[in-house]
């Protein structure tokens, strides 16, 4: 404009002509224009007169724009996945773990880095396990020794208590660290396998154990006396039982009973023979006058007695009016030994001989005792 010496905008949208075409709008702006489409809403309104002459008002100045202060470098959002597209550097030994931005390479579990490799790690070596260890790449088992049971650690053992599980003896279990005893009850005695009890035959340890005989039982033994005799309360010794005390015999009233170790004997009266005559119960005398005593000894006396030694005898004079049976060798009974002992008196001053007879009966029983 020469007047006020401006720069004017030219209208384009009136100059030219089909400034836009088809269903475009054409829109005047300072020093051009544009061609929106018709159904723009922004631009169809206000249509300024190109002859207004009047400025629109320069906008206002706004505010001055809040830029964000940059304080840390910019994280890209969507991190490339190396270990998946096999773009690592990883060690074939080695496994690769994408991590945001990048990896890294590491080993699995139960190998170790060294110089760039791999490695087991040798867990037996670093005493991992308590008792027993097998080493395996990348990995390790530990066992335990017989009697023990890996606890739940898989490290470390406990000694397994046998006696409770499943009692492994015949009888007493105690248990030990590792392993376990047995133990027999009195009487028994634990066989070579160290598990079973067997009974001690105890009769076969001494043959003075009973007096008479020993029986061996499961756990025990017991005397036993033969018949005659009873157990004494030290339970080995036996005592005769003297039927004639306790009248258990079954002697006439005429004899007498006489008791002997084991038994009893019913003994009938001494009697005598012709040309004897009874002096008393037990002795017989030859009367002198009589013609059939003259070399028959003067009297004969009749003992009994009982022998607990199974002897044989002899006779040992020991003094002038006295003599000593002695006895030489083993007998055995039962038996009854009859002996007439003879002491024969001669005197040569009054030429006079005489004898008498001690006439003994001897039991001997069938025991020692
Ligand atoms: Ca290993
Ligand atoms: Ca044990
Ligand atoms: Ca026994
Ligand atoms: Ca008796």
């Amino acid at each position: 404009d020469r007047a006020s010496g401006q720069c004017l905008d030219i209208d384009e949208c009136r100059t030219i002509p089909e400034a836009c075409r088809g269903d475009m709008v054409c829109v005047n702006q300072n020093g051009g224009y544009l061609c929106v489409p018709r159904t723009n809403p922004v631009y169809r309104s206000p249509y300024l007169s190109p002859y207004s002459n009047v400025y629109p008002p320069p906008p206002a100045p706004g505010p001055v724009p809040n830029y964000p202060t940059v304080t840390r470098p910019l994280i890209c959002r969507f991190d490339v996945d190396e270990c998946a597209s096999d773009s690592h550097q990883c060690n074939p030994t080695q496994i690769c773990i994408n991590t945001e931005g990048g990896y890294t390479c590491s080993c699995t579990e139960g190998y170790w880095l060294l110089e760039g490799q791999c490695l087991d790690i040798d867990e037996c070596r670093y005493g991992y396990c308590q008792q027993l260890c097998a080493n395996v790449p990348g990995s390790y088992s530990c066992t335990c020794n017989p009697g023990f049971t890996l606890n739940d650690d898989g490290r470390s053992c406990q000694d397994v208590n046998e006696c409770t599980s499943e009692n492994p003896c015949t009888q007493t279990c105690v248990n030990t660290y590792g392993s376990f005893l047995c133990r027999c009850e009195p009487g028994y005695e634990l066989e070579a396998d160290g598990v079973n009890c067997s009974d001690m035959d105890e009769c076969s340890f001494s043959e003075f154990l009973c007096q008479h005989e020993c029986v061996n039982g499961p756990g025990s033994y017991y005397c036993t006396c033969p018949p005659g005799y009873n157990l004494l309360d030290d339970n080995r010794s036996c005592q005769d039982i003297n039927e004639c005390e306790i009248r258990n015999f079954t002697c006439t009233s005429q004899q007498t009973c006489f008791n002997i170790p084991g038994e009893y004997k019913c003994l009938d009266p001494v009697r005598c023979e012709e040309p004897y005559l009874q002096i008393n119960e037990n002795r017989c005398m030859c009367p002198a006058e009589n013609p059939g005593c003259r070399d028959q000894p003067f009297t004969i006396l009749t003992i009994f007695g009982n022998l607990t030694c199974f002897l044989l005898f002899y006779a040992q004079q020991t003094g002038p009016i006295s003599a000593t049976l002695v006895m030489t060798r083993p007998v055995k009974g039962p038996r009854t030994i009859e002996l007439d002992l003879e002491m024969i008196t001669v005197n040569t001053v009054i030429n006079f001989r005489g004898s008498s007879v001690i006439r003994l009966r001897i039991f001997v029983s069938q025991y020692s005792f």
